[in-house]
């Protein structure tokens, strides 16, 4: 079996506002990754300034913080085995015109601004975003039945 991660998901303010929050979550769920933590909050501007940090300065810094303040969202953990990459894949690319079909961007999405949905993009980003969305907020480790089904165990 590939290596067991986790990922940080985030349902953004335009899902949540479009009725779409529990639809990005149930296809990383029917995908088969288990929910270990999940979290509804509003993010202000120092949570998203210590999670886009790396975009501090770029042309879009300002409307990004805009943006993920600008409703609450769904924070949730997965795991699984090759987690990042996986729920990267089921979100397509950044820009959604240019997200493959069957995708989250690339069936619900058409502007980059609006992008629906964040998942880590490393294992180590994971455990760096994990740490700020679920600071001091136990992730819940619970044996699935289903796990030897959709696992390799
Ligand atoms: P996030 O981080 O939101 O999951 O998106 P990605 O991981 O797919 O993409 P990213 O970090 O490169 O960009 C972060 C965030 O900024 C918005 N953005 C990005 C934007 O509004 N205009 C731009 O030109 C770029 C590059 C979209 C996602």
């Amino acid at each position: 079996m590939a290596e067991m991660e986790r990922t940080l998901i985030l349902v953004k303010p335009d899902a949540m506002q479009r009725g779409l929050g529990f639809e990005i979550l149930r296809r990383r769920e029917a995908r088969g990754l288990k929910p270990v933590g999940v979290r509804l909050l509003q993010v202000d501007e120092a949570l998203a300034k210590r999670h886009y940090g790396e975009h501090e300065g770029k042309p879009f810094f300002a409307g990004l913080v805009d943006y993920i303040t600008s409703s609450p969202i769904i924070a949730a953990v997965f795991e699984g085995p090759n987690a990042v990459a996986a729920a990267r894949q089921t979100m397509g690319s950044t820009r959604p015109t240019e997200a493959a079909p069957g995708t989250i961007r690339g069936d619900l999405g058409v502007e980059i601004g609006r992008n629906l949905v964040h998942g880590s993009d490393s294992p180590a980003s994971a455990e760096r975003e994990i740490g700020i969305f679920f600071e001091g907020q136990p992730l819940a480790a619970w044996p699935r039945d289903v796990d030897r089904w959709t696992f390799e165990l």
